[in-house]
């Protein structure tokens, strides 16, 4: 159907998008360029590289000019995209070696050094201590959000973390300070952040707005205590809790954008240490989501290559009149997730709240279909499962206005439990589109390997009987038991 069409022909874009950059790849010779051309010490440096092998590991690395690439000095290491591009950040060193060279090369180079680059900077003089690293919390004033003049002038054009610095674990109540971070690579050990922060429980909050190439993504984080990380509002990670030193990584795929990115720490009583970064991952990279995998479409029909691919929570979302994602539309938007979640034996009820359309499958097997325009409503489906893994996925489009999707399931009924559940309910979709039954109509329980009530048939024998459905049909066993469905019925049933 529909969605096994759309598969192959993501499948089949993938792959020549693939097969182009190969080609691309290895006709002519890469090349980088470097933004700004001036820095002074501690700035950040864009280095944007075409024309690389897709998929290709890169050393970024400084040294004088007219020197060799692996005698530089390693800043940060890029991964090339399908086609060949990359872009790498990195703050120039802020030590004495840097200050008495006017020109820097920047080299980028594969590790065999078959493919190598440079570019140049200029070093430019620091005009006074930067405010950046003594700002306190009365240069910020009258605006508290204002920042300190100095960060501002030589990086003005690349893009910088704004940082809020709170003398609480909680990041409530105002900053104590707001600055311009160029990277998020702090260690700080026993000491504060900055003056007028205390050297233990203090958290802070980096927002950034980042370009982004078309492809996969791996951000990372490297800390002590806690950090929560969200791109374009979704948490990708949330590791908030006190430790003594973690690595953590969260996975998403994204299109040509500048995405948002917003990263909270907080520091209790340990040193206190933190690095967040990302880097792209290469066409074959499997990346993976811990809870959903949530695929988001720039259409209302979940066409083409997803805008944003991100590991969500829940499907459980209330854009009200908003959007999912940075750069993608208010209105006629689709979102596909898929998880697998391991279920005892039973019959579930799934619930879906939506504004407008959604579908739900568990193994395949529809549960709920509501694909259609509508305001804010809840559509239920049953479906009896055996205790394995089971794959759910739930799609979902907004058409206009509001836009609202909230999923859910209970355990109705333990297959172990002998009784008959008389609930009503059908497999099929929404409550008014089924074929209703008198309450008193008890619901026959499928057949299970367990012992169960009168109407479990006697293994190798063959019994009938007759189910109320728009169409009659005839179950017959035995038969390779692998899932429960539950059936509303009425009429005769033939005991064996
Ligand atoms: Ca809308
Ligand atoms: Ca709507």
């Amino acid at each position: 159907m529909c969605t096994g069409r759309w598969t192959a022909v993501l499948i089949a874009t993938s792959a020549l998008v693939a097969l182009s950059a190969c080609r691309i790849g290895s006709a002519k010779a890469p090349s980088i360029s470097v933004t700004p051309s001036q820095v002074g010490p501690g700035a950040a440096v864009r280095v944007s590289g075409r024309d690389w092998h897709a998929g290709e590991r890169l050393t970024i690395a400084l040294n004088g000019p007219n020197t060799r690439p692996q005698d530089g000095r390693l800043v940060t290491t890029a991964l090339s995209d399908a086609s060949g591009q990359f872009v790498a950040l990195f703050s120039l060193p802020a030590d004495a070696a840097w200050s008495g060279l006017t020109e820097i090369w920047v080299w980028a180079y594969c590790q065999d050094l078959a493919r190598v680059a440079h570019a140049s900077i200029h070093y430019a003089q620091p005009a006074t201590p930067t405010a950046a690293a003594n700002a306190t919390p009365t240069l910020a004033s009258p605006a508290s959000t204002a920042l300190p003049t100095a960060t501002l002038t030589p990086t003005q054009s690349v893009p910088m973390w704004r940082g809020q610095y709170y003398p609480n674990t909680t990041l409530s109540g105002g900053p104590a300070l707001v600055r311009d971070d160029a990277l998020i690579d702090f260690r700080w050990g026993d000491g504060a952040p900055a003056d007028g922060l205390p050297t233990d429980n203090f958290a802070v909050r980096w927002t950034g707005v980042w370009p982004f190439q078309v492809g996969a993504y791996r951000f990372f984080a490297q800390l002590q205590d806690g950090v929560r990380i969200w791109l374009d509002e979704h948490v990708i990670l949330d590791q908030w809790h006190a430790g003594s030193g973690a690595f953590y990584s969260a996975d998403a795929y994204l299109d040509t954008a500048s995405h948002v990115v917003r990263v909270e720490y907080f520091s209790a009583h340990a040193a206190a240490t933190v690095r967040v970064w990302w880097e792209g991952l290469g066409p074959d990279a499997t990346l993976t989501y811990p809870d959903w995998k949530g695929e988001y479409f720039a259409n209302a029909t979940l066409a083409g290559t997803p805008y944003l691919v991100v590991n969500d929570r829940s499907p459980d979302f209330n854009w009200a009149t908003g959007r999912p994602a940075t750069g993608m539309p208010v209105d006629n938007f689709s979102v596909r997730w898929t998880r697998s979640v391991n279920l005892e034996a039973g019959i579930y009820r799934f619930r879906a709240r939506a504004d407008d359309g959604v579908r739900l499958w568990v193994d395949d097997r529809a549960v709920i279909d509501h694909w259609q325009d509508g305001a804010l409503e809840t559509y239920w489906g049953e479906i009896g499962l055996l205790r394995d893994s089971h794959r759910i996925r739930v799609e979902y489009y907004e058409h206009s206005v509001l836009a609202v999707i909230q999923v859910g399931w209970e355990l109705l009924s333990n297959t172990s439990t002998p009784t008959v559940s008389p609930t009503p309910l059908p497999t099929t979709q929404t409550p008014a589109s089924t074929p209703t039954l008198p309450p008193s109509t008890p619901t026959p329980m499928p057949p299970t390997p367990s012992p169960m009530a009168s109407l479990t048939p006697a293994p190798g024998v063959q019994s009938t009987f007759s189910v109320y459905l728009p169409q009659a049909f005839r179950i017959s066993r035995p038969a390779v038991l692998r899932e429960l469905t539950r059936i509303p019925a009425r009429g005769p049933m033939a005991e064996p």
